[in-house]
């Protein structure tokens, strides 16, 4: 991976796959730019839901935000490119979706913080931290394309 570009950590969360999502979130990820270096379906435990969201340990919605994202699948991934982090904040909106501006993944696709869609890292360090968390280092592939020759 080149100084330039930098990993994000990216959840579609078990309302994102119960409504059919996946495809529109991850197609607009591709038409920015970035790269798909990391994806699986995964039932989280408790145990990495809790540590994932123990930034918010301790306030009113975090047993919700727990029993919620351990409920069903979440489809995990990690995302490369320049800027990646921040700019995947932008594509993914403000956390509460009736706030989030339209043209935005919570934006356009939800309505209730409760159930937004989509988790994306916040910085470089949640990010590196959350990717370690959710993905053994086998499971992230770097990849170039070889060519063109498989477009025609
Ligand atoms: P974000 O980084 O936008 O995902 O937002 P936060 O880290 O502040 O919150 C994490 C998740 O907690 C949100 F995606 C939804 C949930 N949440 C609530 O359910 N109620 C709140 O008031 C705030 C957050």
């Amino acid at each position: 991976m080149s100084a330039q570009q930098e990993r994000t950590f990216i959840a579609l969360k078990p309302d994102a796959v119960q409504r059919n999502l996946v495809g529109e979130v991850i197609r607009r990820f591709e038409a920015k730019g970035f790269k798909l270096v990391g994806l699986k379906l995964v039932k989280p435990s408790v145990e990495t839901a809790e540590e994932h969201y123990a930034e918010h340990k301790g306030k009113g919605f975090y047993k919700g935000l727990v029993d919620f994202i351990t409920s069903g699948p979440v489809v995990a991934m990690v995302w490369q490119g320049k800027g990646v982090v921040a700019s995947a904040r932008k594509l993914i909106g403000a956390t509460n979706p009736l706030t989030s501006e339209p043209g935005t993944i919570r934006g356009d696709l939800a309505v209730d913080v409760g159930r937004n869609v989509i988790h994306g890292s916040d910085s470089t360090d949640s990010a590196q931290r959350e990717i370690s968390l959710w993905f053994k280092e086998g499971e992230i592939a770097d990849w170039t394309p070889v060519s063109n020759a498989w477009v025609y």
